[in-house]
């Protein structure tokens, strides 16, 4: 087989960028280790930027997100018992778009396929090679068959547990990393959320936040201890929890049936560069941001516009200079995100600091939901900074 680049991994960083490399007449494979249903069924992330609806939108796949999706104009942040609304449309007059991930990849999965894409589901022991030299090779198995997909670049869209990263020698990368000594216990539940709006709710027994992914689907999280199981989260104690942390006169949590629930880690990473040869490295393997700030999908979706376009450049322009910044331009963006995440996780989680921390990270919400210069500064990061596509 042979292609022009070869994507691995078909989550959204993947998909969306063999929807925008095929707009621009380039061929491109995706290979992908799970089955489609599984793909389209993994919940995760709800929050869109601007800037990824409107993206989504300008390719050809926002039709459903346009009916489906909330766009919302504001976030809550809840301590000492009260709200304090942060104005996103009136500090930055952009907004945001709530709506799943999963729906997002099922949008696509539709488009590509629709346009005669080719997506390999099911693929095992993708093995990347040769990325070194002008032609990569990508070893797989796929329907019992050994394969081997020849292409001019590899695309490494394969998720923080992926092999393309650790296909480069370890002397051509650095890593950054930090892990939080929290975990979010993830709740789908099926009832009407008690607000129109995202609550994240800072209090003394922990952080907690209510999201929605439809008009009567709630999305709500409990930070916990990293080594907590989930046998230890029953529905009882989960709602028990999430009604004492979200506590404020005049407002109450319906509860209803629990439909998933999930304990996921707090981990901050950083690969630098994003490239080796010609392998570039987008989304979450190259980068984990705590899901704090709701940015992991969106900077995944920013790193896939700098790829398009610095392909489209070399292909169409015989251009190389976009791609040798591919890395550099990235990580500018990654590392706004990644000190805005860990910004918005420090300030609301409980941690173990003792009093003098309880009280700083208090002065901190008290400052940035008093000052307007503070709440612009969360609202811009929060919609999305402008993007930067070298
Ligand atoms: P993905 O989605 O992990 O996709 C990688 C794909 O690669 C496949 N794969 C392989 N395929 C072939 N061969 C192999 N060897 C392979 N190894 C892996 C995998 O099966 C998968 O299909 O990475 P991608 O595309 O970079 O997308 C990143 C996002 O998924 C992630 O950043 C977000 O979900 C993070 N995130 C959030 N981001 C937001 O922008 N807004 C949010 O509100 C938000 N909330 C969240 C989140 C992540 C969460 N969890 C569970 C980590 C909330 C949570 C709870
Ligand atoms: C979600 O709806 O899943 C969500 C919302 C905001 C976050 C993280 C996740 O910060």
């Amino acid at each position: 087989m042979r292609t022009q680049v070869g994507i691995v991994g078909a989550g959204p960083a993947g998909l969306l960028l063999s929807h925008l490399l095929h707009r621009r007449g380039i061929e491109c494979v995706v290979l992908e280790l799970r089955s489609r249903q599984y793909c389209e069924t993994r919940i995760r992330a709800g929050v869109l930027e601007q800037g990824t609806a409107e993206l989504l939108r300008a390719i050809g796949v926002g039709e459903r997100m346009a009916r489906e999706g909330l766009v919302h104009h504001g976030i809550v942040l809840r301590f000492d018992r009260r709200d304090h609304r942060i104005d996103l449309s009136g500090l930055t007059g952009r907004a945001i778009t709530v709506y799943g991930q999963h729906e997002v990849v099922k949008d696509l999965i539709a488009a590509r396929l629709a346009a005669g894409g080719e997506i390999l589901f099911e693929v095992a022991g993708v093995e990347v090679a040769d990325v070194d030299t002008p032609a990569p090779r990508i070893r797989f198995r796929h329907a019992g068959a050994h394969r081997e997909l020849r292409c001019d670049f590899v695309a490494g869209c394969d998720g923080f547990h992926g092999v393309c990263r650790s296909s480069i020698p370890p002397r051509a990368l650095s890593t950054y990393e930090h892990t939080f000594p929290h975990a979010w216990l993830g709740v789908l539940a099926r009832v009407p959320p008690p607000s129109e709006e995202l609550i994240y709710a800072s209090h003394e027994r922990g952080f907690a936040l209510q999201s929605m992914r439809s008009p009567e689907l709630s999305r709500l999280y409990l930070q916990c201890a990293p080594t907590d199981e989930l046998e230890a989260w029953p529905d009882d104690r989960i709602w028990d929890e999430l009604r004492r942390r979200f506590e404020r006169e005049g407002w109450t949590l319906p509860e209803g049936p629990v439909l998933h629930k999930g304990i996921t880690a707090m981990r901050c990473f950083v690969a630098d560069p994003m490239q080796y040869g010609r392998l570039f490295l987008v989304g979450d393997a190259a980068h984990i941001v705590p899901p704090t700030g709701a940015k992991g999908l969106n900077l995944a979706a920013a790193d896939v516009r700098v790829l398009a376009r610095a392909l489209d450049a070399h292909y169409a322009e015989g251009r190389g200079d976009l791609l040798e910044r591919y890395s550099a331009v990235c990580l500018r963006r990654v590392w706004k995100v990644q000190r805005f995440s860990s910004w918005m996780t420090s300030m609301l989680h409980r941690s173990a600091g003792g009093p003098f921390f309880d009280r700083l990270r208090h002065a901190e919400l008290d400052y940035v939901t008093g000052s307007r210069a503070a709440s612009t500064a969360l609202a811009e990061n929060y919609v999305g900074l402008p993007f930067e596509d070298g």
